[in-house]
């Protein structure tokens, strides 16, 4: 058994890691700040292969595997949770593309999002009905001839407003209200029919847009059917899985940075006459989030390894998303109470990543989905 990541693996986090400090860190606090989605650095992520770190290199991917792109995750995590959200999904998106594309829309897509061209690419499965119960999902596609037209609203779309490539789930067959009339379709940003709607205003991750987007008429050609007709809703959950090692990768990223930057202060600050560290209290919330840390880290690094080696990942998945999750947010929220009155405040970022770590137990699966999942699973 080894734990080390190997030459490859340990280089995509280095490039990871000086991208987020160098170029991220400086602005995370102002982007937050301003609601500004910085699509000039989405584009220098991608020159530096962080937007297809699984995709082959025909398609101008790195192709270095789900362990260095959670390994690269986890960076930019620690730097800026909102950041992730784009390489994540984007990710997400290329692979899905990449798992049931035919040749034509590989390499029609693939390259434009790995790229950078498609800025970024948006997964838009959620309805405002449908979110949790994804089967539900009530947009329309009709078939007309040559072409597909699709009707309905989408919600909760990360950066629908800037991707330039989006996968949509619609129902195909109008008669059922299951998962089994669903299908994926390949839909471009600003294609006539396609408008964003409204932007949600959130408690966190406010870097990272999330929008509502309107389809009314919206004329697809028949071949941007991705996967089979019928077939999408397993498609979306296989994306899902990957989807959910990212996302506690994500989580892991900022636990360990609210884990750092509570140590730092605890030797820093003085209270009572000694260093806050020296106080039993501190030092029990400290060991607590290492510990949850370490576990939460095990696991998504495990779910990673698995998907690498094409072994069933699912259930991995989800216990990595559960516990990772639940773990940085409380990680967060102890680190708000080490910074007493200064964690409630802007001045230090922990205030903004205890607002970030909230919604990673609603996105991409709440924290109930995933018990769902894996308790499905334990009894199959
Ligand atoms: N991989 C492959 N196939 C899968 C699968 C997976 N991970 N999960 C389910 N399926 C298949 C099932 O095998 C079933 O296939 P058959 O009809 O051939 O038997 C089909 O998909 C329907 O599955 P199921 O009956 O389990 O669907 P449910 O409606 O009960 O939903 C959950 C299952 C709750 C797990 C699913 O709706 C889900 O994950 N919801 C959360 C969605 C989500 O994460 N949304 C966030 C979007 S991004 S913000």
């Amino acid at each position: 058994m080894n734990f080390e990541p190997n030459e490859t693996q340990q280089a995509v986090r280095a490039t990871a890691r000086a991208f987020a400090r160098d170029r991220i860190e400086p602005v995370a606090a102002a982007l937050a700040r301003e609601h500004r989605f910085p699509a000039d650095l989405v584009r220098e992520s991608a020159s530096l292969g962080l937007l297809g770190v699984n995709i082959a290199e025909e398609y101008g991917g790195a192709a270095v595997g789900p362990v260095a792109l959670a390994l690269a995750i986890h960076e930019i995590a620690r730097v800026d949770a909102a950041f992730c959200v784009t390489v994540a999904v984007t990710n997400m998106v290329a692979e899905v593309i990449a798992a049931f594309g035919t040749a034509a829309q590989k390499r029609k897509y693939l390259p434009c999002i790995t790229g950078g061209e498609a800025l970024c690419a948006a997964f838009a499965l959620s309805e405002a009905e449908s979110a949790s119960d994804a089967g539900a999902l009530r947009t329309v596609a009709e078939r007309r001839g040559d072409r597909w037209v699709l009707t309905g609203e989408k919600q909760w779309i990360s950066h629908g407003n800037h991707a330039g490539v989006i996968v949509v789930w619609a129902r195909t067959r109008a008669q059922t209200h299951d998962a089994s009339g669903v299908s994926a379709f390949l839909v471009e940003g600003g294609m006539p029919g396609l408008t964003v709607g409204r932007i949600e205003d959130k408690m966190g991750l406010n870097a990272s847009p999330t929008v509502a987007l309107q389809l009314e008429g919206c004329e697809v050609p028949a071949d941007a059917l991705l996967g089979e007709e019928g077939g999408g809703f397993k498609l979306a959950m296989m994306a899902l899985d990957g989807g959910r090692i990212n996302i506690a990768a994500q989580a892991t990223g900022v636990g360990r940075a609210a884990m750092h930057a509570s140590a730092r202060y605890a030797k820093d600050r003085q209270a009572f006459g000694k260093p806050l560290f020296e106080q039993q209290a501190i030092q029990w919330f400290l060991a607590d989030m290492r510990t949850q840390l370490e576990a939460a880290e095990l696991l998504m690094l495990r779910a990673a390894w698995l998907k690498e080696q094409n072994k069933p990942f699912g259930q991995a998945a989800a216990m990595a998303k559960l516990y990772a999750i639940e773990a940085a947010n409380r990680i967060c929220d102890k680190a708000v109470e080490i910074h007493g009155g200064n964690g409630n405040v802007g001045g230090l970022p922990v205030e903004r990543w205890f607002r970030d770590a909230r919604v990673q137990t609603i996105y991409e699966g709440t924290s109930e989905i995933q018990r769902t999942v894996i308790a499905r699973q334990l009894l199959a």
